[in-house]
């Protein structure tokens, strides 16, 4: 392949100042919000809004240590579905700070007067929010370490404590916290989580922080691959760069986000993100149909030896599957957003789904499905029970779980690992039990009460036995 043009950065970065810090440095994030806001920085008035990224996890450690040997810059290939690309260099990360090394400086970043907005990206997990009762979990030993000893957190929730403490202190004033986590009203979800915290550890903070700190709602979008060594050398050679941090993704982005910032914030509707009063229905429409597609899709496809999307959905019964999906199940639970047609939104879902020169991972998908299931599946899957709606997809995708964790071997008998870090000693024992209804009530699945769903458990038993002496494609086929 020809190496592609790349874009260079066209302003000066030693004249940006970060006004927002973001919490959870991934490859979504520089795909996604990274982008917008490079996009803007090119305007004089907007040259306040640069990014300083928080790591929290040790898993960060690789990445901080690439970005930090460029000064954060990286470049951006963004694959469309005619198989063109675009590369450029992202420079609105202006620096990156591991909490766990530096915990002073992390909180000085977040109280600093510059701040003004503390962006998100945590994972659908992060929130710690019991996924039963909803409350906010204060047996977690990382919350406990960080209710106990507020000047070294570990959480993103003892370290914006910390920080507004000393805004609150200093006269400084509040900040915005916006959630790009893909929840069910993840800025409702945050405040829930954040204001929680704030509560257990200091009331004083709590009630300055009801005034001056504020919760939009956002929905996110942007198809991101995970970047291997291999995808880095790849990337390097197709683009003529040396980056030790390139991040790829695919042509289609959107980022709704309800206009509620208590302290200003950028004009990013100039490069295409929307403004608007009510997410709601954007986020509906996103994590029923993309999310739950998704997930619909990887358990059953990995199974059949796939290991990318574009793959799969190659595969005439896995698109028929995931296409009944989205027409017959879910379609009526979506009121078309303002400004969307729902037909041409699930057309172009089919495409970014089939983009083979983005080749999503399955893996990625499969990952965490503990914390996703109950965002993307559940709420549907209740209004299907409830509405007496055909429920053989979802009984099969829920038996095709089930055997995805406890045998971990694929229909052509590739032994696999799984990846699910919440998954509870409970929840472990239900999947091994040999009665396959224990596995009814594992806790992502807990609030759909499937165990007194009785349609349910006819099909769902029919399709656990038609995958063990089947297989997967043979069950499909069955149910399509
Ligand atoms: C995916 C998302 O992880 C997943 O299960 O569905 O990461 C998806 O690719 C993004 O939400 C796209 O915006």
């Amino acid at each position: 392949m020809k190496e592609s043009k790349v874009k260079e950065i066209s302003y000066d970065r030693s004249r940006i100042k970060a006004g927002i810090v973001h919490i959870g440095v991934g490859n979504f994030h520089r795909a996604h919000q990274e982008y917008y806001t490079h996009l803007l920085l090119s305007d004089a008035d907007q040259q306040g809004w640069g990014v300083c990224g928080i790591g929290l996890r040790p898993t960060d450690k690789p990445l901080h240590e690439a970005l930090k040997e460029q000064d954060c810059k990286y470049s951006l290939t963004i694959c469309d579905r005619d198989g063109s690309r675009q590369v450029l260099w992202i420079g609105s990360l202006l620096d990156f700070v591991l909490g766990m090394d530096n915990p002073e400086l992390a909180i000085d970043k977040i109280a600093d007067p510059l701040t003004k907005i503390v962006t998100l990206t945590i994972t659908e997990g992060g929130y710690n929010l019991d996924p039963e009762s909803g409350e906010f979990r204060v047996d977690d030993e990382l919350i406990k370490n960080d209710l106990k000893d507020p000047k070294s957190p570990k959480t993103a929730f003892g370290f914006v404590a910390e920080a507004l403490r000393k805004r609150m202190k200093n006269g400084v004033g509040g900040l915005t916290i916006l959630s790009c986590d893909n929840l069910q009203h993840n800025g409702t979800t945050a405040e829930k989580a954040f204001r929680s915290f704030f509560k257990l550890q200091d009331k004083e903070l709590s009630r300055w922080a009801e005034k001056n700190v504020s919760f939009p709602n956002s929905m996110v979008d942007r198809i991101t691959p995970s970047v291997s060594q291999e995808d880095i050398a790849r990337l390097n050679k197709e683009n003529g760069l040396e980056d030790l941090a390139p991040v790829y993704c695919e042509d289609f982005t959107q980022w709704v986000v309800e206009d509620d910032f208590v302290a200003g914030r950028p004009s990013w509707e100039r490069v295409g993100v929307k403004l608007t009063k009510d997410v709601a229905p954007y986020e509906n429409m996103k994590l029923s149909l993309l999310n739950a597609s998704h997930t619909m899709l990887s358990y059953p496809a990995f199974l059949m030896g796939y290991r990318k999307v574009d793959q799969a959905i190659k595969d005439p019964e896995v698109a028929k599957y995931i296409q009944d999906f989205m027409d017959i199940d879910v379609t009526p639970y979506v009121p078309t957003p303002e400004g969307e047609n729902l037909d041409e939104y699930k057309k172009t879902l089919m495409e970014r789904f089939s983009n083979s020169s983005v080749g999503d991972q399955l893996a990625r998908i499969c990952y965490d499905g503990i914390s996703k299931i109950p965002v993307y599946i559940v709420p549907n899957l209740i209004k299907m029970i409830k509405d007496g709606h055909n429920i053989d997809r979802l009984a099969f995708f829920v038996a095709v779980y089930r055997y995805y964790l406890k045998y971990q071997k694929d229909d052509e008998g590739n032994k696999f690992e799984i990846n699910e870090p919440w998954l509870s000693d409970v929840d472990k024992k239900k999947i091994a039990s040999s009665n396959a209804e224990d596995f009814l009530d594992i806790t992502p699945l807990n609030s759909a009460k499937l165990k007194g769903a009785d349609t349910f458990i006819l099909s769902y038993m029919s399709s656990v036995k038609s995958l063990e002496e089947k297989g997967v494609r043979e069950t499909l086929i069955k149910i399509a």
